[in-house]
This record gives structure tokens, C-alpha cells and sequence, in this order.
């Protein structure tokens, strides 16, 4: 790459929450680098995985879901996600081909008004593997008579129809200039909070109604050890005794499971043995406490009213 032309630069993945942004963060990196749940608000910070296209270096900014938000945790998440397509190059905006034009996407066309001014706005209609295709022909004419969209595509985040197509046309619009991270980094997340997020994916996965709205996970000790192998300490924070008892579960079964497939996932991730102990703790108030937002990636004042 040293004497040919390299381009790089920013592509923010925006949209309603399960609309598909991380699925297609994780197919366009080729790695899992943001998790991924069949539920709502899944990822609560910027996530940036890196792919690479001919000569350029796309850096992925997948941003937590753009919704109505009530808690200081979804202010602080809503302002990371514009945040995130302020600073990008380019945005592509996710709407999901079965359920089109709901008051979530029309909502966010209006602030891309203003956010989307001077910059390549593009649009995938996703899941398309859920539809027939004179459904897609009518929402991208809806879609874009109501917005100025430079290109549309139909693609299938998790079977990967058309995320090529969607790369190279990425990788075009990218200013040149030098690569921003080294040839083999695929993820800008320290480790510490790649293992807390893989945790808190498998705690989503398991529990049920608003429990997963109401922890946090936080890697709280990462121990090197002589045979290669790492031991990783977590905190798993919830508001109330009742939460830290369904997490335990009967005979601590359920965190049993948690533990041991947030491991195996961790341990493939690292190539290496991971000794991963998870401890839950009782914190009332955490979802208004400081720390806890720089350690999820979040800005603590974007949660004021
Ligand atoms: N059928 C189908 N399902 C998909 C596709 N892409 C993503 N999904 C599923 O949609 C759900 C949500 O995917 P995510 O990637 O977590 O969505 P997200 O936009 O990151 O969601 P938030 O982080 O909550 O904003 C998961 O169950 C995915 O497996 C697709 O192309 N087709
Ligand atoms: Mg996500």
C-alpha cells in the first residue's frame, strides 16, 4: 500500500435499535467486534471495527439505536449515536425492509436534515431476506422522495447480500490519505470492554424483559498470567436485590451459563485460555453515576435533560 493512492476514513452506521447495524459492522470487519441481540438497545456506545477495500481503510462507527429516549443511559446513548454520524464521512442510514417507514425513521430523516447537510448520505434497506421485492421497490421510492439519498442499497446484514456492493461504493467516497490504524486492526475498543460487552451480550441473550436495560458490565481486573493464559474479573452492576438474584439464578445457574459462554467467546476472540470471574453487585443509583458511563464509552453530560 506504500506508493499507491490510499483513501480512508470514517462510514457511521446509523438507525432504529435491531435495525441491523452491528450485524453489518461485524460482516464488514469479518470479525464480531459489537455485539449483537434479537432485542432492542443492544450496543450503548460508539463501536468502530475496521475493514479494509482495495486501497482503502474503512473505519466503521456503528452507534447505538436511534430512539425516543427517557433515562439519562438513552440520552447519553442517542447523543453518542449523532454524535458518531456528525463526525463520520460518510453516514448510511439502516431501515428495515419489513417494517419501512415507522415513526422511529421518520423521525431520524428529520434530524439528518441538519446532520446529513454536506455529507454522503447513503441508505440499506435491511433484512431483505424478510421480503418480497415489490416491497422493496416501493419503500426505496417512499424513502426517497422523502429524502436526498446519494445511492441505495438492498442488502442482508446477516446473510450478506449486497455488503460487497455497499463496501466498494463506501470505499470510493472516502477521502485519500493514510491509513488511520495499523493493517491487522480490526477493532478501536480496548480489550477490557470487548470482554465486558461479550459478557453483557450473553446476560441480554438470557434474561428477560427489562433486566438487560438495567446492568452494566465492567471489566474490573485484567491479570496476565506466565502460562499465556489471562484471568478477567467483572462486575456486573444492577439497581435492586431482586435483579442480583435472578441473575444468580437457582443455585447460580444462570450466571454459571453466562460465565461460561462469555469464556468461550472470549477465549476465541483471544486465541488463549481466559479464566473469567463474574461477581454481581447491588448499586441503586449506577445508572446516574459518572464512572459508569466512561466505562460503557459514554459521555456522562450528554444524559442531562
Ligand atoms: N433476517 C435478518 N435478520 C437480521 C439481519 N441483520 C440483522 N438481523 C437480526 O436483527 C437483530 C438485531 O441486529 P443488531 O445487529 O443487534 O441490530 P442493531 O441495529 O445493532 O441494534 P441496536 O444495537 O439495538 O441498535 C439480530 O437478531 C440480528 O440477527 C438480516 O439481514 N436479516
Ligand atoms: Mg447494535
Amino acid at each position: 500500500m506504500s506508493d499507491a493512492k490510499t483513501r480512508a476514513g470514517f462510514v457511521a452506521l446509523i438507525g432504529e435499535p435491531n435495525a441491523g447495524k452491528s450485524t453489518l459492522t461485524n460482516h464488514m470487519v469479518g470479525a464480531k467486534v459489537s455485539i449483537v441481540t434479537h432485542k432492542v438497545q443492544t450496543t450503548r456506545a460508539r463501536i468502530r471495527g475496521v475493514a479494509i477495500e482495495g486501497d482503502a481503510q474503512i473505519v466503521f462507527v456503528d452507534t447505538p439505536g436511534l430512539f425516543q429516549p427517557r433515562r439519562r443511559l438513552d440520552r447519553a446513548m442517542v447523543a453518542a449515536a449523532w454524535g458518531g454520524a456528525s463526525d463520520a464521512d460518510v453516514i448510511v442510514l439502516l431501515v428495515e425492509a419489513h417494517r419501512g417507514v415507522t415513526e422511529g425513521v421518520q423521525r431520524i430523516l428529520e434530524g439528518l436534515e441538519e446532520i446529513g447537510k454536506g455529507r454522503t448520505v447513503a441508505l440499506a434497506i435491511n433484512k431483505i431476506d424478510r421480503v418480497q421485492s415489490e416491497v422493496l421497490l416501493a419503500l426505496t421510492k417512499d424513502l426517497n422522495e422523502r429524502y436526498n439519498f446519494a445511492e441505495t442499497f438492498m442488502i442482508s446484514a446477516e446473510k450478506g447480500h449486497g455488503v460487497k456492493d455497499l463496501r466498494k461504493w463506501l470505499a470510493d467516497r472516502l477521502p485519500e490519505g493514510p491509513w488511520l490504524y495499523p493493517e491487522d486492526q480490526i477493532a478501536d475498543l480496548p480489550m477490557r470492554m470487548i470482554a465486558a460487552e461479550m459478557t453483557r451480550e450473553k446476560l441480554t441473550l438470557r434474561l428477560h424483559q427489562e433486566l438487560p436495560y438495567q446492568l452494566t458490565v465492567e471489566t474490573e481486573n485484567w491479570e496476565e498470567r506466565k502460562d499465556g493464559s489471562a484471568r478477567v474479573d467483572q462486575i456486573i452492576y444492577v439497581a435492586r436485590d431482586g435483579h442480583k438474584g435472578i441473575i444468580l439464578g437457582k443455585r447460580g445457574e444462570t450466571i454459571k451459563a453466562v460465565s461460561q459462554s462469555a469464556r468461550a467467546e472470549l477465549e476465541e476472540f483471544m486465541g488463549r485460555k481466559i479464566h473469567l470471574f463474574l461477581q454481581v453487585k447491588v448499586r441503586p443509583n449506577w445508572l446516574e453515576e459518572k464512572e459508569r458511563y466512561s466505562e460503557m464509552g459514554l459521555d456522562f453530560r450528554d444524559g442531562n435533560k
